[in-house]
């Protein structure tokens, strides 16, 4: 049985929506951070970093959640375009556009002292920000005009439950912060988000982390 390594609302919780969705029976195993569980010798055999989440499968230990996103869905042939079918190359132009952009990205927003330094935060944020409009904006704009069914309010794809969750974090900061984005701002891609957390699966894991209501369009912090 997968075995996932979580704390509730982090990168963790992207693979629990996909597994929630293939309906795939995984053993969630709550990290303790407190305790400085990510530093220890079991975690690192799993996570070179100690970062979140690390994923064990029969075919052995994974990190990067895109990484065992693309797994799960070759794996279990659903929730992304498999090899040899049409929409594959565009679908893997844009989870990896959005693991090596939008994540770090969004990272840097919360972390904007791993840069550079505590001196240079303001900076850090404010060119983040930019670039965190830019790139959402892009996907949008992508989503409108190829309308592609792996990213779509039609069915479920696991880069849109990507997606879901790192829209959700940047509505962390609250209306009028500068580094807020909400769904809203981006309406092809607010349609998208908006099935994918209606779906059972996102509700079920909304329930499972105590996450609350519509996950993606409007979180309750
Ligand atoms: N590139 C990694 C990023 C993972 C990551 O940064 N995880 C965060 C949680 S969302 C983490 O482990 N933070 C703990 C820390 O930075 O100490 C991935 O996609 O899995």
């Amino acid at each position: 049985m997968y075995v996932l390594h979580y704390s509730p609302d982090t990168a963790s919780v992207i693979v629990r929506l996909a597994l929630e969705e293939l309906g795939q029976p995984y053993q969630a195993r709550r990290i303790d951070r407190e305790a400085g569980e990510l530093a220890s010798p079991a975690y690192r055999a799993l996570h070179p970093l100690g970062l979140i989440p690390a994923f064990e499968s029969p075919d052995g230990p994974m990190f990067e959640t895109a990484a065992i996103l693309l797994y799960l869905s070759e794996k279990h042939r659903a929730l992304a375009p498999q090899p040899g079918s049409p929409g594959r190359a565009a679908f893997l132009k844009w989870l990896f556009f959005t693991s090596t952009n939008i994540h770090p990205t969004l990272l840097q927003l919360f972390y904007p002292e791993r840069t550079a330094g505590p001196g240079c935060t303001d900076a850090v944020l404010a060119h983040a920000s930019d670039r965190m409009r830019t790139y959402l904006g892009i996907i949008d704009a992508m989503i409108a005009r190829d309308a592609p069914d792996w990213l779509s309010p039609g069915q479920p794809s696991v880069l849109g439950y990507y997606l879901g969750v790192l829209v959700r974090w940047l509505s962390s900061y609250g209306t009028g912060h500068p580094s807020h984005f909400s769904a809203a701002e981006f309406p092809a891609l607010n349609r998208v988000l908006a099935a994918h957390e209606a779906r059972p699966a996102a509700l079920r894991t909304a329930e499972a982390e105590g996450l609350g209501p519509t996950i993606f369009t409007a979180p309750v912090y």
